[in-house]
């Protein structure tokens, strides 16, 4: 049989998946199917490469020794950071703070910004899609400082309403953070639009992007957003890493987060005098190994290039679609127009906690629970969901094993 030869915007599935040395296991004697990418994606080869690299050649702590290893380990580290700032096409690499990922950069700006713009009657707004990253933070704010988070409500198929959005937005609100992409429905929430009627009041936007950096270039110069956070494990890089993105005129203003070595200028018993940015947010030896191999997933990304990972996965996202809808008894939890590649779902009479142990036995990896968003499940009226979710290296042939172990699942169950 002659392949047909690929377009120049196809993407070499094939070739990617001879990328990711784990995809060659097998999980329960089955060829592993990996459908939780939502939850961690798997890493390259390039980037475990990069690590060993890292760790073979260059180790050393940053900004402090003058030796050959501290000036190859600062240059490999604040190299990835420019590699971030180009990812995010960022202004300035100054406004890359690194971080352990989505839930520590939330809470630095909850705890540096807010504290310093939020008091007493002012009020937060969320969304009710949001992750308990985006929820908590500004809950133990608000308690604080007797300020009240206020919630945007969605539709039925789970996009949000933009109306009353628009509607929730006063004098008191001081802040709007809200998900780029929703782990737990896939809805794309349209960013620049939400930017732009907070700004029009003077309000700024955080936009947490966990779910959206390995699936679609991000600009936060043209949405114009505040904060833009993520975690570089979402991302096929190594956890323990992630990105705040911040306007440096915001971060600039306020005081830092946490105290210790590296985030200061001087330090007397009386008076300590804080570094520029972005090393006045990063308190301590940071996490060298993970920044570096961060820089090389981004790269490896961007090689492939968003406009055919964005094409590939929205042919499977379809193909999942309808292959789920075929199921009977089968409901999708997530229908906005605008989704990514998340297929979350319910299937009748059987937990989803059995699903995912079913699937399971079958090679086949996904999320079953509340997805860290019980708000959202009460919501959508179900205390749990089970959730694949795409990345890159799926294929279509792996949907159709998923399609074939639900319909499995139901025949033990219903
Ligand atoms: N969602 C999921 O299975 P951390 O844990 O800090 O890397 O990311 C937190 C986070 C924040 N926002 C969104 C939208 C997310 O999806 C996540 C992580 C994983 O859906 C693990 S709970």
């Amino acid at each position: 049989m002659t392949s047909i030869p690929l377009t120049r915007t196809e993407l070499d599935v094939r070739s990617v998946r001879e990328d990711f040395p784990i995809l060659r296991a097998l999980a329960h004697g089955k060829p592993l199917i990996y459908l939780d990418n939502a939850a961690t994606t798997q890493k390259p080869q390039v980037v475990l490469d990069r690590l060993v690299r890292y760790y073979t050649h260059e180790n050393a702590n940053v900004h402090r020794g003058v030796h050959l290893l501290s000036e190859r380990a600062t240059d490999a580290y604040e190299e990835a950071r420019k590699t971030a700032a180009r990812f995010l096409h960022a202004a300035e690499t100054q406004e890359i703070i690194f971080v352990r990922g989505t839930t520590e950069a939330i809470n630095l700006v909850a705890q540096t910004y807010g504290r310093v713009h939020v008091g007493a009657g002012d009020e937060v707004v969320i969304t009710v899609m949001e992750h308990h990253s985006n929820i908590v933070p500004w809950q133990m704010l608000c308690d604080e400082r007797g300020a009240r988070l206020r919630i945007v409500p969605m539709t039925d198929e789970g996009a949000l309403r933009i109306d009353s959005y628009e509607a929730l937005l006063g004098d008191r609100t001081r802040i709007v953070a809200v998900t780029h992409v929703s782990n737990a429905l896939g809805t794309v929430n349209p960013i620049r639009r939400i930017v732009e009627i907070a700004h029009a009041r003077g309000i700024p936007v955080l936009v947490d992007g966990a779910q959206a950096v390995a699936h679609t270039a991000v600009d936060v110069q043209a949405l114009d957003c505040d904060f833009y956070t993520f975690s570089g494990h979402k991302v096929f890089g190594p956890t323990g890493i992630g990105v705040l993105y911040g306007k440096a005129a915001l971060l600039d203003a306020v005081p830092p987060y946490q105290g210790g070595g590296d985030m200061i200028r001087s330090v007397s018993f009386e008076r300590t005098l804080y570094n520029v940015l972005p090393y006045k947010f990063e308190a301590g030896t940071p996490n060298i190994a993970g920044g570096v191999g961060l820089g090389a997933a981004i790269e490896y990304v961007e090689a492939l290039g968003f406009d055919r990972i964005g094409a590939h996965e929205r042919d499977l996202l379809a193909y999942g679609t309808r292959a789920l809808e075929g199921i009977p008894g089968l409901r999708l939890t997530g229908t906005a127009g605008d989704k990514g590649g998340i297929l979350s779902f319910v299937l009748d009479g059987v937990h989803p906690h059995d699903v995912g142990t079913i699937l399971d036995r079958e090679g086949v990896a996904i999320r079953t629970g509340h997805h860290c968003c019980q708000p959202l499940m009460a919501r959508l009226g179900v205390p749990a969901t089970s959730r694949a979710s795409l990345a890159l290296y799926n294929t279509r042939a792996e949907i159709d094993v998923l399609a074939g172990a639900l319909a499995k699942v139901r025949e033990v169950f219903v």
